[in-house]
């Protein structure tokens, strides 16, 4: 790994750069991975590289449902693996979620991998590497565990791709995705679409775990039935809108309004 010193004033961006890089090296990530970080980093700077509120009130939801389902999933890819292991260990842990490996760009070795990089934080379990071809897709793109996301009733999956997001929707699953890009086919396909940086939304979603988990199960069912996914996107690019308004004014020395 470059070392990045911890004053760059770009330190996280560059060192979940440095993560993905290490991923492909360990033979978890895609190389493919590699050109999905770079578009999450561009969408990310337009959001400001923060999480916007609609964002955590999706982040929010998606702990609810988590903790309502009763065969709650969590998916994980190469960037995933790459990213955040420790943290994907800790939420399924907290939400009794089960952890699986499911890929795009499949190969049984990289699967193998990334069970092992999850095991070595501590998950007891990992499924993956035991997936047919279930879903209504062309066969690799198709595999899951038939124990695993096929009989999930809520299934996160961070960083998905359009196609198999909606073969889960259609599933009659409740999916719940991270991607920082509003205007993919995923985000607009899923349930509840976080529109945030993946490091960010876990470790929010970790930290809502103690206050939800004290709810009663129709205090959770409020959150979900109040949520609307069209207006999280829609907020999303208000956010990303505004955030280069102030951008341009900044530039042209131009004083934004005070609200
Ligand atoms: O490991 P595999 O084989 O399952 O492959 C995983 C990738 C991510 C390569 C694969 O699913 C893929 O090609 O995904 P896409 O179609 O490039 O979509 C990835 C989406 O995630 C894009 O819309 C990106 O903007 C977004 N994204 C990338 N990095 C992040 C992100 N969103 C949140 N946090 C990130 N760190």
């Amino acid at each position: 790994m470059t070392d990045i010193p911890k004053n760059h004033p770009r330190y996280e961006s560059l060192m979940a750069r440095e993560k993905i890089v290490s991923g492909v090296e360990r033979g978890l990530t895609s190389r493919q991975g590699l050109t999905a970080q770079g578009r999450g980093e561009a969408f990310d700077y337009l959001l400001g590289e923060k999480t916007i509120p609609s964002a955590y009130h999706a982040e929010t939801v998606a702990v609810c449902l988590l903790l309502l389902a009763e065969k709650p999933v969590i998916s994980v890819n190469g960037n995933a693996a790459a990213l955040v292991p420790k943290e994907l260990v800790k939420l399924a842990e907290l939400t009794g979620s089960v952890l699986e490996v499911n890929l795009f760009h499949r190969t049984p070795e990289r699967v193998s991998k990334i069970v092992a990089e999850l095991k070595k934080y501590g998950a007891s379990c990992v499924l993956g590497e035991n997936a047919e071809p279930l879903l209504n897709l062309d066969h690799e793109r198709a595999k899951v565990e038939r124990n695993g996301i096929f009989s999930a009733d809520v299934v996160f999956v961070p960083l998905e791709d359009g196609d198999r997001c909606k073969a889960l929707a259609e599933m009659e699953k409740l999916v719940v995705t991270v991607d920082l890009n509003p205007l993919s086919r995923t985000a607009q396909t899923a349930h509840v679409s976080i529109v945030d940086n993946l490091t960010r939304a876990i470790q929010n979603m970790i930290d809502l775990v103690p206050d939800l988990v004290l709810l009663s199960e129709s205090e959770l069912w409020d959150f979900v039935e109040q949520y609307d996914n069209k207006m999280i996107l829609a907020d999303a690019l208000e956010e990303m809108k505004e955030h280069l308004t102030e951008k341009q004014n900044e530039l042209m020395g131009i004083e934004s309004p005070k609200e």
